[in-house]
């Protein structure tokens, strides 16, 4: 097992990192940018090196001052977390060729699954079911793009090839948008990401976002561990999260975790990673894979009592999966809240100093927050806070655990979402688990007037 592990990331998820390293006996090393000295992790940590200046391109992203600190520290590994540089090849590639262990999969792996047409060719080869679309990038050639449109059948969606989480996306409706739409796709992805290609897929109007989480070892191992719905979101940001996903059968879980279990065993995976899907009219469609662990991580922990950071350290230090498939049972409920610093109607982050924090308990409340009294949230990172997560043995009881938990929350000195969650959680739609992805925009709107 390693000695010292480096936590190449801030805030919670440090802290969470932090702690199961603690539970293994495991020293960690955080590393720290000039805006992050009081960060709770870093106070806990065995050693701490500053590696630069607040701009996270000038800290957290730098993959050389990180590297750096590894070697000054003589860690034997580090773990990305989530965000800043867990989903780059390229700096996977360097941990390695630095003598370090990269927590998490191989960089050709975290290449393959970056290119979203590749990753979907694996899992068609696989049998994961696909979004029908162009079978990769789309030719330079405008009358081949409205074929393939035409093929496909209007609405399509014209996606980047190298992006993800949402960004650079155009719904097509007619054949009369779809050459300009192309071009403009071309563009933008050219300038977000230095890749130009794009390719299409039919439209889903209204679909929920399920994903299911894998655990690989690099002996061959493979398992799922369930699916969670993350469909209430904003603008690509999720604002709460569940698992189970409300509705789906036993026979569902079966049948898609073994096409992603397929799915890792044809890719070599290793680590843990996420399948997401869309779900519409009670059919799955791939879109992407997450090789990373995810914010949302607990509510599968939660259900599933496996503890997936210790896990994904486990197995970068070479050891076999000592969960078999039929170790993993569902059970009963989890839902996660991301409490934000932010204005709970307009979305406006809210820096600034926290004067009061009473966090939650009692049986089922887990509350993964580094905040304190007295803590600074800085204005040049993500404004979540921390997470509320509440297992109970049905979604009910869940529910009403989590607002009997966020009534119990007091963070003060600064705004939170802490009454969106509340409205959200008594929310009639929520509570039947029939909030599909706009959902959340819809009742904002109603809101408004
Ligand atoms: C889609 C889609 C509808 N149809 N693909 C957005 C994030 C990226 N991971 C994929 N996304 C979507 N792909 C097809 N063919 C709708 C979305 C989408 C979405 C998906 C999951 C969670 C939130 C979303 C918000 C807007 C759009």
């Amino acid at each position: 097992m390693f000695d010292k592990i480096l936590i190449a990331n801030r805030g919670e998820i440090a802290l969470r990192i932090q702690r199961a390293c603690r539970e293994l006996g495991i020293k960690t090393v955080a590393v720290y940018s000039q805006a992050d000295r009081d960060l709770k992790h870093v106070l806990l940590a065995d050693e701490s090196v500053c590696i630069g200046p607040a701009q996270a391109n000038q800290s957290y992203l730098s993959m050389g001052s990180i590297i750096s600190a590894a070697e000054v520290t003589q860690a034997d590994a580090i773990h990305p977390g989530y965000g800043f540089l867990s989903e780059s090849a390229d700096f996977a590639e360097s941990v390695e060729r630095s003598g370090f262990v990269f927590i998490g999969p191989r960089a050709e792996t975290i290449r393959l699954m970056g290119g979203k047409t590749a990753a979907k060719a694996e899992m068609i080869a696989a049998g994961v079911p696909c979004v029908p679309g162009s079978e990769g990038a789309l030719p330079d050639n405008d009358g081949e793009c409205l074929e393939l449109a035409e093929a496909v059948g209007y609405p399509v969606l014209i996606k980047a090839v190298s992006g993800g989480g949402g960004r650079g996306m155009h719904v097509v409706r007619n054949r009369e948008e779809l050459i300009e739409s192309v071009h403009i796709a071309r563009y933008e992805a050219e300038s977000a990401f230095g890749d130009g290609s794009v390719f299409l897929e039919k439209y889903l109007e209204k679909p929920r976002h399920i994903e299911f989480q894998v655990l690989a070892d690099e002996h061959g191992h493979a398992i799922h561990l369930g699916e969670r719905d993350c469909s209430m979101q904003r603008r690509n940001q999720k604002v709460v999260e569940e698992a189970p996903a409300p509705g789906i059968t036993e026979e569902e879980r079966e049948r898609i975790g073994a096409l992603c279990i397929a799915a890792c065993e044809r890719i070599g995976y290793r680590g843990a990673g996420t399948m997401e899907f869309l779900y519409e009219d009670g059919n799955f469609y791939f879109i992407e894979m997450n090789t990373r662990i995810q914010v949302e991580h607990p509510v599968t922990e939660m259900v599933t009592g496996v503890d997936l950071i210790k896990k994904q350290i486990a197995i970068a230090a070479g050891r076999e999966l000592d969960l078999k498939q039929s170790d993993i049972k569902v059970q009963g409920h989890a839902i996660e809240c991301r409490i934000n610093a932010e204005d709970p109607r307009n979305f406006v982050p809210s820096p600034g100093a926290i004067t009061t924090y009473h966090a939650p308990g009692g049986p089922g409340v887990r509350m993964d927050s580094h905040i304190y009294a007295g803590y600074r949230v800085p204005p040049y990172y993500d404004s979540m806070i921390g997470k509320l997560i509440c297992h109970g043995e049905t979604r009910d009881i869940a529910i009403a655990r989590t607002l009997s938990a966020l009534s119990e929350l007091v963070v003060e000195g600064i705004k939170t979402n802490i009454t969106l969650h509340r409205e959200i959680l008594n929310d009639a739609a929520f509570r039947a688990g029939k909030h599909d992805i706009h959902y959340l925009a819809s009742i904002i709107e109603r809101w408004a007037v």
